[in-house]
């Protein structure tokens, strides 16, 4: 069989911890050949007959500290492909068939800038005092061909332990969120879960990540199913009217407004066209302007309105008062000149807001 695209390795001194790895998804992509892992105990590594992994930590404190004696030898093992017998089916990473990106024309994956050494493997080690992992890591690491993962646990390894590792890897250290777990084992499962559907052909459908929550900056809104009606709860309906712009443009304008409300961080940071601003800010206004007995055609009014970011409803004249009611993002004194603009009028006007809000108090 051909060379898997991705090994991983993990060091741990609880190897049945991982046994999710080799289920489900990854252990598809492991038949298909795309993903390679091998499980090692640390203590394969310890001497004596305490095989003991461990000490107290220099300077005092609580808890324990994994020992560098240990941890040199099974990474420098690992890293050389000398460990276990599930490395022997992996021989040297050769890339000797085509890329399922060339065969299905995928653009490849962004890798982030940098000058390393991108021959070593690369070495991460979980720990609540990593840089936080990210999607964005997801998307890089899911291009490596060898990724070794060292589990701590008690209050981690010596730090020495990586600083000679850089000879032979290029070192991570890595934390999946803001709370303390026993030990890396459950964040290793979660980083090679995210690292490893990314890679092609482990999920049938490549569009099916691109939309992923995050891979925009933004989160994914609401999905529905059949039936239309469930215990009298109505799917929202415009994703049965068939319009798929329209379709779009609601999905997109729940995925903004659930970031707004739940990670409003996300959202300052994502990059929104004028269409995502007006989703997010337009609310029902009511303007009315002193139109005098100027001529008023309501067509070019709306037309010139909506390039303005202002989207009108209804236009009716009374007299000498134009009223447009519609949507808009702008502030309402805002919302004003524009109308008066699109009409001819320079004076006498006013925008109310929050329209419907007012109107329908229920
Ligand atoms: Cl990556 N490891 C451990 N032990 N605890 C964590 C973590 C990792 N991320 C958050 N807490």
């Amino acid at each position: 069989m051909s060379s898997p695209k991705l090994r991983l390795d993990v060091v741990t001194i609880f190897p049945e911890y991982l046994d999710p790895l080799r289920h489900a998804l990854l252990g598809k992509a492991i038949e298909q050949g795309i993903l390679a892992v091998g499980v090692h105990d640390l203590r394969d590594w310890a001497a004596g007959n305490h095989k003991s992994v461990d000490a107290p930590p220099l300077g005092g404190g609580p808890g324990m500290v994994m020992k560098p004696e240990v941890w040199g030898p099974a990474l420098d093992d690992i890293a050389q492909g000398r460990a276990g017998a599930e490395l022997d089916s992996a021989e040297a990473h050769r890339n000797d068939r085509l890329r399922h990106d060339d065969v299905a024309q995928v653009a490849p994956r962004p890798y982030e800038a940098q000058d390393e050494d991108r021959d070593k493997p690369l070495l991460l080690v979980p720990t609540p005092a990593g840089t936080p992992f990210t999607q964005r890591d997801a998307q890089a690491w899911s291009r490596e061909e060898h990724i070794v993962f060292a589990c701590g646990r008690y209050e981690g390894i010596d730090q020495r332990v990586f600083e000679d590792a850089e000879k032979k890897y290029r070192v991570r250290e890595v934390s999946i969120g803001d709370y303390v777990l026993i030990g890396g084992e459950v964040a290793v499962l979660v980083i090679a879960e995210a690292v490893t559907r990314l890679i092609p052909g482990v999920l049938g459908n490549t569009e099916s990540h691109e939309e992923d929550s995050f891979s925009d900056g933004l989160l994914e809104g609401p999905s529905y199913t059949k039936p239309r009606v469930w215990r009298g709860l109505e799917a929202p309906a415009v994703l049965t009217s068939g319009d798929h712009k329209k379709v779009e443009a609601w999905r997109r304008e729940q995925s903004l407004k659930r970031t707004r409300a739940v990670r409003p961080d996300l959202l300052e940071r994502a990059a929104l066209s004028d269409d995502d601003r007006f989703m997010l800010d337009a609310r029902e206004v009511e303007t009315r302007v002193d139109v005098g007995d100027k001529r008023v055609v309501a067509k070019q009014v709306r037309r010139a309105l909506k390039k303005a970011g202002y989207r009108a409803d209804r236009i009716e004249r009374d007299g000498a008062t134009l009223t447009v009611r519609g949507r808009t993002a702008l502030a309402l004194d805002e919302a004003t000149r524009v109308v008066a603009n699109a009409v001819g009028a320079y004076e006498g006007g006013d925008t109310l807001g929050n329209f419907a809000r007012l109107e329908s108090p229920e």
